[in-house]
């Protein structure tokens, strides 16, 4: 038969591990010879999203695009990896809505690493600025995250790792 689409949507804090995340979910999915297809926030907001900034109204467009997106790749019997902040809860759900109209499984991963270890991590130094006040409304220091309230899985940095935690991904397809 052929192979059964789905996305799968990791929201979190910027630094909280969704695409490293992702990118071992696609790496065992493909391995296990089922399609999988990552759609990055900062990836997409290079090309199909270049036109988008960070207000609620764009991050709004940018959620509904990419839930657009993945839900064709789901469609078409891939499974779509999105790895984006997403921090409004309605717009996560709008897009869930579109994909249960449409038959297809929408699993939510909350990366839920606190604000503090993200801030810690700081990879590309935006806590920083944006503590400074160099950089404005940037999420979890001075723009809102709103966490799930029924996600599919949550994951927590202590959760044996970026393998175990993708495996546990892995298991919500099976
Ligand atoms: C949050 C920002 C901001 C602001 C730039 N707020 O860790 P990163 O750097 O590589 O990933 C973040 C990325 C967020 O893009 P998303 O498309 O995932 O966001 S959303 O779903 O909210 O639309 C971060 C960087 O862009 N970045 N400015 N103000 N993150």
């Amino acid at each position: 038969r052929a192979t059964r689409g789905a996305t799968v949507w990791l929201t979190g804090l910027s630094a909280a591990g969704k695409s490293t995340l992702a990118v071992e979910v696609e790496r065992q999915l493909v391995a296990a010879g089922r399609p999988a297809y990552l759609l990055d926030g900062d990836n997409v907001r290079l090309g199909l999203n270049a036109d988008l900034g960070f207000s609620a109204e764009d991050r709004a467009e940018n959620v509904r695009r990419v839930g657009e997106v993945a839900r064709l790749f789901a469609d078409s019997g891939t499974v779509a990896l999105v790895a984006l902040i997403s921090p409004y809860r309605e717009d996560r759900d709008r897009v869930r809505a579109a994909h249960e109209e449409a038959g297809l499984p929408f699993l939510e991963v909350f990366v839920d690493t606190p604000v503090e270890v993200c801030e810690a991590r700081d990879p590309k130094g935006l806590y920083e600025r944006a503590r400074r006040g160099e950089l404005r409304g940037f999420t979890g220091v001075d723009a809102p995250y709103e966490p799930p309230l029924r996600p599919e899985l949550v994951l927590r940095p202590d959760g044996g790792g970026v393998a175990a935690s993708a495996a546990r991904v892995v298991g919500l397809l099976a």
